[in-house]
Order: C-alpha cells, then structure tokens, then sequence
C-alpha cells in the first residue's frame, strides 16, 4: 500500500512514503545541483527518516535527467550556508537506518559524495559516476577523498578524482562503486525493490568510512607516489591536484576524522584560490558563448549532411572533425589529383589512431563509409552545410561562392573558413547573401575546440542558429564574432604579438620572452607556436597589412628578417629555434640572437633588460586592451567571449579564466597604470581602450559586462 504523503512540489526535494520506505526525490533544474533548498530537503528526509517509527529505510533518487550533478558550483565565493553537504554525508552514513542511492543520470562531484555516503548504491542505465571537482580547481570537499578510496581502493580513487572523467554504469560496479545495476532507466522502481530486498536480507547500515580497500601497502604507496610525480610533472602550477594526492595518502595515515579535517581545510585553501574562479568561470563560459540574440531570434535548420570544399589541412581537419561527429561529408576539390591528396589527408588521421590503438580498424572504415569525393560541386547538391576551406584568396572565395550558389539546394548554409577576409564582400558572390557565415576553424581543426562564428551584415539569424547548432554537434565552443581584420582571436594576437617584438627589439631575447610566457602558464611561448604552426603565416599577414599599416606605427623587423632567410619554424628545421635532427623541442639560435642585435643597432636601440614579470605585464596588457576594444566595438558579445577564444583557441591557460578574467582579478585600475606608463613610450601603440576607461571610472570590471557575472 503506498501511503501518499502531500508531495511538495513547490519544494527542490519532494518525498514519497512506499511501505516501509521513505523515498526521497531531488527536483532542482537544471541538474539537481546541491543549492540550499536541496540541502534542507534532504536534511528534513533524514530528521523524517529518524523520527518516523514505521520507515526502515531511506532512499535517495534524481528527478529528470539525473541524480545529482554536484555542489552548485555558483554559490562558491559566496557566503556559505548551512546545512553543509558534508554533514547531510556524515548524518546518511551514520543513520541507524538503511539509506539507498538509486543513480539515474549524473551523480558527480558531491552528488556522488551523496550516493558514498549511503549504504548502498544502484545505477541504472546511463548512469554518469565522477568526481570532477579538480576540473574546477577544487576537491572532493564532502569527503570523497576520504570514502572511495576506501571504497574502490587508492589507485582507482586517484585515478577518478585526478582525471575527473566519469564513469558508466558497468565500470561503476566494476570497481565497487556501485553495488548493483539495474537495466532501464527506471532507478525509484528498481531502486524501491533493491531496497525492500535489503531489507528482506536484513541487512545493516554499511557506513562506507568502515570499508576497508585502503591496504596501506607497498601497491598503494607506489601509486601515491607515481600520481604526485606525475602531477609535478604535468600540472605544476595547479593546486588542488596535489591535494588530491596528499589526501588520498592520509586515507593510511590518519583515522577517518581527522583525515576529514584535513579535507575540509584542504577544501578551503581551493576555495580561496584564484584557480577556483578562474576553471568555474571556465566551465560557465563554454555554456555562455552560445547565448546570443540568435538564439531565441533564431531557427536552426537540421544538418546531417555537411559539404566541404578543399582538402588542405584546414579542409581536411574540418571534414574529420564532421566525421567524428557522425555526420555524413562530402569532399569537393578542383581536380581528381588534389581531390585523392584530401582524401589521403584524411585517412592518414585515421591510420594514425589505428596504429596507435586508438581506433579500430572496422570503425576506421565505418567512418569512412561516411565520405564520399568528387570534383563536381554539383555533388554538394544534398549538403544542409557546405564550409568553403579553399585558398586564402579573395577571387578563389567568390568564384567557389559563385559555384555554389548554382548547385547548392535552398536553405543550405554557405560558409567560410577564411582567416580574415571580407565575409560581407564573398558573400555579394552570391544571390543568397542572407546564406552566407563565416565559420573560422582553428588547427588542427578536429582537435581545437575553438570555433569562431563570423556574422556578416545580412545573414539571417537562421544560419547563425544554425552555425551553433553545428557547433554543439561537432563539441566545439562556439564564440559569435563581428566582421573585422582577424575577427576576435587573431586581431588580438596581432597586437599583443607587436608587443613582443617591441620587447625583443628593446632588449629581451625571444628565448626570454617565451620562457616567462610559458611561466605565465601557457604551454607554449608565442615564438615557439610561431615555429608550430610555421612563420612564413604570420609574414604572409604582415606583408599583407603593410599596404594599411599606418606609418607613425613602430615596425619591427626582426620576424620578417627570419623569414626572408626561410627560416619558418619546424617545417624547416629552423625558425627561432633550431630543431636538429627534426627534433620537435627547439634549441636557440645564435643566427637569430644575432639579427636580432643588428635590428636593435639599425634601430639605434641601446637593449635594456626586461624581467619575466614585466614581459608578462606588458604582453598581458596589450592583450586586455585589444580584448576591451574587440568588445567595444561589438566585434564580440562579451568579456566572456574573448576569454573563449583564448582559452579554447590560443593555449591561454585556463586555470586564469581568460584574459579578460585575468585583469579583473589584477584589477583594471592596474591594468590602465600599467598602460598609461608605457604609453609615455610609445603613445600610437598603448592607447588605453575607451572600454577600459570607461569601466574604470565607473569602478566596474569586465565580469560586470557578462550574462552570468551579471
Ligand atoms: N552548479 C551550478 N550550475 C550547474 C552545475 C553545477 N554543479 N552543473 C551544470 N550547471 C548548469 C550549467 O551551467 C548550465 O546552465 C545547466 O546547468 C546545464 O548544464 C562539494 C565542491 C551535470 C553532466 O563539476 O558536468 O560538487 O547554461 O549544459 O550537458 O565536493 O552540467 O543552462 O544556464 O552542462 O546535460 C562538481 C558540472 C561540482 C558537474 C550535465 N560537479 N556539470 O550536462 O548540461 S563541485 C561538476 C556537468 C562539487 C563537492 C564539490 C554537466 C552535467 P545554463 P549543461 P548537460
């Protein structure tokens, strides 16, 4: 008989008496995040599961699409309020009843805590299990360091917690996470009868801090070792990674209550840190960017079969990243010659993940089932999006628009890849202007999440719809960007690139300027992915805006001066670097130290030194000034859009958010001294943006400017 309690829908958690079970279901859209209202609820469960005489057991479901998808993750930096997680963890573990999980969806973060802390747990179908706080700078605050390590064993808790992915169903059981699966999807009926046959069984409260995977011996303490040095190695700038470890060790070292102690204080340490701003205001940017005015003035139109025309890096990159996706292509180059290089372009990626053991042969040929080639572009008839990857040229763009303006069926999306040309100009190529997007990959375009939408004057907001449509089934981040010389990422890296030369000119080594770059926490210098992706691009731009280059404006020519000698990066063995025998990691040049002194005595400059932390600020702050202008002139939305671009497109490191982000936590009071003290030197080049100004005398900062900072 199931005495039905009022269900209090009002309520995040509504509660549900069947038999001697008191189930409890959390309804919080959009993902049953632990805000306060969900806290209290599952509080009050508990003081009901105690107090009432008739109810044996407690058990814990999801409503909609999943369990609990973790702390809410905006009340950090907040004020913090009771009930606390971690003590709604400790009051399940200890109940003197039985308390049941019953996992539909996500349990992460402190969702799985949750489901640790209960006595049993049951997954269904589609059941996502993690601890991803460490993508967010944090770390299991509600005692998960402490319980699935002694649940599944130190090794596989180090291996959740550090890497964060989440875990299915089987692989749940698997490691004793979870303790039953059930198929289907149906987790309060099946987790109702799991329950009852607990019961039936009698069985006890089984608190998961009593389980005993910890062995403490010589296994586990080479695996606490292995992941510390490991984390040393790859993320030596993070914080909560190395906590993680520490934690994890004290699981042998110190008994269950003191070691949660360590996790609390542990937990706030992260809490504090400026990491935790920077990858949470991460995580809600990649969400953000796709909220644009398109995206309720907009109908995105359907795409299962996309076009592609060339089979270059770009053409080819762009086709894998589609075929990954599960969407059908269709190849077009200009003759059978290129039209097989583009086809082997591609294969070649495949074989590659094959040979690697990444892929299986029989999906290689599934995957290529999906493409088709042909030099006819009259095969581009059935194609809902046909992205142009051709030459950077303004006449091969129109006369590749012209053609398909002929073939291509009604409706369907005309896009470009072009780096900076005129999308307004290619589109007159054709009779449907309003078609035509700009759709601005970035290499290897089946790797780099980054995708810049360009908006001409006359698209409909349709395509735009559409264009983000496509984006969010290709996984990438999306960033709508206005029509201008760069858009927003390379217009940006123009000028802060200038101010590295006009440090290199004025007396830092390249070799210095990417050392303290890449001490920033980027992978990367921007002279080393000047050699990556080749130097004879970024000469080619330069000779291209000589002809507009405004002549007041300082001009340095030591990258043109490498260039001129052929010296393109690793494509050439030499660039900025040396890379003997076609190494990949480079060696400095004395050849290039040394043309960087003749410019420097050609220019009649006396070098002066520059320490890490000034090539920093200088290199930082041309890149906020520019960002603040990309946003003032509306080329993007937001901060938060420039901030994509750059975590997701040029190596910026994303445990600081983003440029934009990153002057917000220096302060842009800061950020325009420093500004207004080098433009004393060079008054063309710093000109403070009126964003910057403007914000400034309003004591506001960039975050004020975004959707979700708001
Ligand atoms: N808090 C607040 N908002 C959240 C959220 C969260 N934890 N997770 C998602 N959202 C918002 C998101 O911004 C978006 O908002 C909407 O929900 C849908 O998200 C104590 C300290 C659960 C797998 O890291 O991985 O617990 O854009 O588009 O694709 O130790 O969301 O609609 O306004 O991603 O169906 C740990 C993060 C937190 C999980 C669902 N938990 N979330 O994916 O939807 S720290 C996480 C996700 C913690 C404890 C520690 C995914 C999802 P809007 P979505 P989805």
């Amino acid at each position: 008989m199931t005495l039905e309690v009022p269900v209090t829908t009002k309520k995040p958690v509504a509660y549900e008496i069947r038999g001697r079970v008191l189930v409890v279901s959390i309804d919080s859209p959009p993902v049953n995040a632990l805000g306060l209202g969900v806290r209290q609820g599952l509080s009050e469960a508990l003081d009901r599961l105690e107090e009432d005489q008739s109810l044996s057991a407690m058990l814990v479901v999801g409503a909609g699409a999943n369990f609990i998808g973790g702390a809410d993750i905006r009340e950090f930096g907040k004020p913090r309020q009771a009930p606390f997680v971690r003590d709604i963890c400790s009051r399940m573990e200890t109940s003197s009843k039985l308390v049941v999980a019953a996992i539909r969806g996500a349990a992460l973060g402190g969702g799985l805590e949750v489901a640790l802390s209960a006595h049993y747990r049951l997954v269904v179908d589609g059941a996502r299990l993690g601890l991803p706080e460490v993508l967010l700078g944090l770390l299991p605050g509600s005692g998960g360091t402490q319980r699935m390590p002694r649940l599944i064993g130190v090794s596989a808790a180090l291996d959740l917690m550090l890497t964060g992915r989440h875990i299915g169903a089987t692989e749940a059981v698997a490691l004793g996470l979870a303790d039953r699966h059930v198929s289907g999807a149906d987790a309060v009926g099946s987790g109702v009868a799991y329950v009852e046959e607990l019961l039936a069984q009698g069985a006890r409260p089984r608190p998961t801090r009593d389980a005993t995977a910890v062995r403490g011996d010589a296994s586990d303490v080479e695996a606490i070792s292995t992941a510390r040095n490991e984390q040393r190695k790859r993320h030596p700038m993070l914080l909560s990674p190395h906590l993680i470890v520490d934690l994890v060790e004290a699981t042998s070292q110190l008994p269950f209550d003191p070691a949660m102690e360590m996790e609390l204080e542990k937990f706030q340490q992260c809490i504090d840190s400026p990491q935790r701003r920077g990858l949470i205001h991460a995580f809600f940017v990649e969400r953000d960017t796709s909220k644009i005015p398109e995206a309720t003035k907009g109908k995105p139109r359907d795409v299962n079969e996309v076009g592609v025309v060339g089979g270059g890096t770009m053409g080819a990159g762009i086709a894998i990243a589609a075929l990954n996706a599960g969407l059908r292509v269709t190849l077009v180059e200009r003759d059978e010659p290129a039209l097989l290089r583009g086809l082997s372009n591609i294969e070649q990626v495949y074989a590659g993940l094959v040979a690697k053991g990444r892929m299986t042969k029989s999906d290689q040929n599934a995957v290529m089932a999906r493409l088709a080639g042909f030099t006819d572009f009259a095969a581009l008839g059935f194609a809902d999006v046909v992205i142009e990857a051709a030459f950077e040229d303004m006449k091969v763009k129109k006369d590749v628009f012209g053609q398909l303006d002929q073939v291509c069926k009604p409706g369907a999306v005309l896009a470009t890849n072009t780096s900076y040309l005129d999308i307004d100009e290619i589109a007159k190529a054709t009779n449907r202007p309003e078609d035509v997007i700009g759709l601005h990959f970035f290499a290897p375009a089946y790797i780099m999440r980054l995708l810049e939408v360009v908006v001409p004057r006359q698209v409909h907001p349709d395509v735009v719809a559409t264009a983000f449509s496509l984006a969010r089934i290709l996984k990438k981040v999306a960033v709508r960007a206005g029509v201008c010389d760069g858009f927003i990422g390379n217009r940006i890296l123009s000028v802060y690139r200038r101010a590295a030369d006009y440090m290199m000119e004025d007396g830092a080594s390249p070799y210095e300027i990417d050392a303290a770059i890449r001490a920033f926490g980027y992978p990367m210098g921007p002279l080393q992915v000047s050699d990556l992706s080749g130097g004879d691009i970024g000469w080619a731009t330069r000779k291209r805006q000589a002809q507009t280059r405004d002549p007041k404006q300082r001009y340095v020519r030591i990258a043109d001066r490498i260039a001129e000698q052929g010296w393109f990066g690793q494509k050439t063995r030499r660039g900025w670097y040396l890379y003997p025998d076609g190494a990949r990691k480079g060696v400095p040049d004395p050849d290039v130290l040394n043309i960087v002194d003749e410019e420097r005595k050609r220019s009649g400059i006396v070098p002066r030194s520059f320490t890490s932390e000034e090539i920093q600020r200088r290199y930082l702050a041309a890149m906020v000034n520019e960002g603040a202008n990309v946003v003032h002139e509306e080329i993007a939305l937001r901060p938060l859009d420039v901030d994509a671009v750059f975590v997701h497109g040029f190596g910026f490191p994303r445990f600081r958010g983003g440029p934009m982000l990153y002057a917000d936590m220096v302060g842009l009071p800061k950020i325009l001294s420093d500004i207004e003290a080098y433009a004393k030197e060079d008054p063309q080049f710093w000109r403070p943006s009126p964003l910057l100004l403007r914000l400034v005398s309003e004591g506001r900062d960039f975050s004020s400017l975004n959707t979700r900072d708001a």
